[in-house]
């Protein structure tokens, strides 16, 4: 049987910077991952064909990306039973809104899980999926356990200084 993976696609090349914080937390926490550009109104007929053969192929979790009428998320949550990972990339006249709009509210029984609009949603989407395949992988589920046990550390730490600073 092949390994569980995620896909992380986008609708386009411009997405790709806030798509890198998604690639970093999957790398940190070791998720097995590929990606492709794909647009659901520029490549409508080569996003369902990449769905259904990744589908079939062991994805476990799609996370689509896009902006403006961010229909990218929907259009593959059309194509599968895989939890699909929505997020809206900021930009345009309304600064990512539209696209949350569009990725969030999907019809009852087509579920899109969004994110936050932006950098924040990206590495969170990365989260998100390592959780769902944490679900049934033990190495994933400690790397996650031990990622948070660092950004804790890290809160601490920093309240050591302030502490520090203020009262001398
Ligand atoms: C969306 O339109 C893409 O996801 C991107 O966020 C936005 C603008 O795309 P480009 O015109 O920069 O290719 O489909």
């Amino acid at each position: 049987m092949s390994t569980p993976f995620v896909a992380v696609l986008m609708g386009s090349e411009s997405d790709l910077s806030y798509l890198e914080l998604t690639f970093n937390v999957l790398d940190v926490l070791k998720v097995p991952y590929e990606t492709r550009i794909t647009s659901a109104h520029r490549t409508p007929e080569q996003t369902r064909e990449y769905v259904r053969d990744a589908d079939q192929r062991g994805c476990a979790v799609f996370i689509a990306a896009a902006g403006l009428a961010a229909h990218l998320a929907g259009a593959v949550a059309a194509q599968t039973i895989k939890p699909v990972i929505g997020i809206p990339i900021q930009g345009g006249p309304l600064n990512g809104l539209d696209a949350l709009y569009s990725t969030v509210q999907m019809p009852g029984g087509i579920p899109v899980a969004s994110v936050a609009i932006g950098k924040a949603g990206a590495r969170n989407a990365g989260f998100l999926a390592a959780q769902i395949l944490a679900l049934s992988n033990d190495d994933i589920a400690n790397n996650i356990k031990t990622h948070r046990e660092e950004n804790a550390k890290g809160v601490m730490i920093a309240n050591q200084h302030l502490q520090d600073r203020i009262n001398g």
